[in-house]
C-alpha cells in the first residue's frame, strides 16, 4: 500500500517552538538550532507524546502490488525487481503474467462501504494485448484493452470503474486466450470512498465478581467472555476447541474469563477489570511463558496446582487477593507464537487457616494425612496447598509436615 506522506508543521511563538508531526510508523526527528540569542531558558518542558490507541482510518487510494497477488499459470513472479533489466516499477517488483490462456491473478480489496471505485492497472507489454478479462467478485466486468509500450519498463495505466460491496471483494485478471506477448503487472490501485472506521467503542464485559472487563486487544476482543461452568472438559478459549484436561477441584464453577488464544500475540496489557467483591483471582499461565511475564505476575503467588489442556499444555496457576472495587491489570502473555494464552478465574476471597487442609475449621490428623498425600502425589486443591504451606514459602515440603506434626503433638501452639 502506498505510504501517506508525513505532515510536518512548526510554530515559533513567545519562546516556544512547537513541532507537530503527523506520521504513520516509526520516525527519527532531529532539530538543528542556531542563532545568537543569549539568556534563554536551559530547563525546558519535556513533552510526553502518546501513541494513539488506534490509528485513524486510512482514506487514501489503496495500492495492491502485483508481486503480492495470488497467481496461477503465470510466467514468473519477480518479488525483487532490483538488478533486472526492468526499471521504474513500484513496490518490490512485478509479476510476469506470461502468454498462457490459463494465466490468472487474484487479490482481495476490502472496503467498509459499498460503492463505485476507480480501479487502475499499471502494466507493461510489447504488443497490444486484448486477451485478459477483469472479474470482480466472480463476475466478468470486461475484456481489457492493453496498448503496448516501447519496452517492459514503459509502464502504462488503464482505469475502469468497478462496483465493490462492503467487506471483502475478489479482484481477478484471467486470460481468455493465449496472449501475443507477456504482460507485466506492477500493481493496481483502488480509489473511492472506503467508508470510516468500523472500530466501535470498547464495551466492558460484566460478571458478578469480575466487573467492567475491558479488553485492549480489539482484534480479538469479540472472543473474550465471562463464563461460569468451568472445569474439566470446558472450553478454555473463545477462538479454539481446546478444553481443560485437569482442573483444581476447588475452582470448578469459578467465574472465568474465557480469553481469546490469539490474544497471546498482543504485547501490551490485554485488559483490565474491577473486582465486584473481595475476591481471590487466579491466572493460569502457560509454563513456557511464565518466566517471561514475571513483570506483571511478580506480586501473584504460585497456587501450587497446575492445570492442563486437551492439547497437552501445562499451565501454572498464580493467585492474589483483591479488594472489592480494586482494579486488576491483565498483562501481556508475552507475544510468543509458540504459547497458549492465559485464563483468569475469580472466587470469593479465600480464608486460609494454615494446617486446615480440608477446610473443616479444625486442624487434625485428617489434615496431616492430606498433607502427606499432597507432598507425595501433588495437590489438586489450591486451598489445601495454601493451608499445607505452613511457612508460606510457596512450596509444600518436609519442613511444613514437621511443623504440622509438632502442632498436632502439642509441641507448638500456633504456626
Ligand atoms: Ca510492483
Ligand atoms: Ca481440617
Ligand atoms: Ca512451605
Amino acid at each position: 500500500m502506498a505510504q501517506t506522506p508525513s505532515i510536518v508543521t512548526e510554530s515559533w511563538n513567545n519562546g516556544d517552538y512547537v513541532l507537530t508531526v503527523k506520521h504513520n510508523g516509526p520516525l527519527d526527528v532531529s532539530i538543528k538550532c542556531s542563532g545568537n540569542e543569549t539568556g534563554r531558558s536551559a530547563t525546558y518542558k519535556r513533552s510526553s507524546p502518546k501513541v494513539p490507541s488506534f490509528p485513524d482510518f486510512y482514506k487514501g487510494e489503496r495500492q495492491y502490488e502485483g508481486e503480492n497477488f495470488d497467481m496461477k499459470n503465470i510466467e514468473e513472479n519477480v518479488t525483487n525487481g532490483c538488478r533486472t533489466d526492468v526499471t521504474k516499477f513500484q513496490g518490490m517488483g512485478f509479476l510476469k503474467l506470461g502468454i498462457k490462456d490459463s494465466a490468472a491473478i487474484k487479490d482481495t480489496v476490502k472496503t467498509n462501504k459499498a460503492g463505485t471505485f476507480k480501479w487502475t492497472l499499471r502494466y507493461s507489454s510489447t504488443s497490444d494485448v486484448n486477451s485478459i478479462d477483469l472479474y470482480v467478485n466472480g463476475s466478468k466486468i470486461k475484456t481489457l484493452s492493453l496498448p503496448k509500450g516501447a519496452n517492459y519498463s514503459d509502464w502504462k495505466t488503464i482505469s475502469e470503474n468497478i462496483e465493490l460491496k462492503s467487506g471483502e471483494n475478489k479482484i481477478e485478471l484471467k486470460a481468455n486466450s493465449a496472449a501475443p506477448c507477456s504482460v507485466y503487472l506492477d500493481n493496481f490501485k483502488v480509489a473511492g470512498d472506503f467508508g470510516g472506521s468500523t472500530v466501535t467503542p470498547i464495551e466492558p464485559i460484566n460478571g458478578t465478581l469480575i466487573k467492567e472487563l475491558i479488553v485492549n486487544d480489539r482484534d480479538n476482543a469479540a472472543n473474550w467472555s465471562i463464563y461460569n461452568n468451568t472445569g474439566v472438559g470446558s472450553l478454555i478459549y473463545g477462538d479454539r476447541d481446546i478444553t481443560f484436561a485437569s482442573f483444581p477441584e476447588n475452582l470448578v464453577g469459578a467465574e472465568t474469563i474465557k480469553t481469546a488464544c490469539d490474544s497471546k500475540m498482543y504485547t501490551s496489557d490485554l485488559g483490565e477489570f474491577t473486582a465486584g467483591a473481595d475476591i481471590t483471582v487466579y491466572v493460569a499461565v502457560d509454563e513456557r511463558v511464565a518466566e517471561n511475564i514475571q513483570s506483571w505476575l511478580g506480586n501473584w503467588k504460585n497456587a501450587g496446582v497446575s492445570v492442563s489442556s486437551s492439547n497437552d499444555v501445562t499451565f501454572i496457576l498464580y493467585k492474589k487477593n483483591v479488594k472489592s472495587g480494586e482494579k486488576v491489570t491483565l498483562g501481556t502473555n508475552g507475544g510468543f507464537g509458540l504459547s497458549a494464552n492465559y485464563s483468569v478465574f475469580a472466587v470469593p476471597q479465600e480464608k486460609i487457616i494454615k494446617g486446615d487442609l480440608n477446610s473443616d475449621g479444625c486442624v487434625d490428623v485428617f489434615d496431616m494425612c492430606l498433607a502427606r498425600m499432597g507432598v507425595t502425589d501433588g495437590f489438586n486443591n489450591t486451598l489445601a496447598f495454601d493451608a499445607a504451606d505452613i511457612d508460606s514459602n510457596g512450596k509444600v515440603e518436609a519442613s511444613d509436615l514437621v511443623k504440622l506434626q509438632k502442632f498436632l503433638l502439642g509441641m507448638i501452639k500456633q504456626f
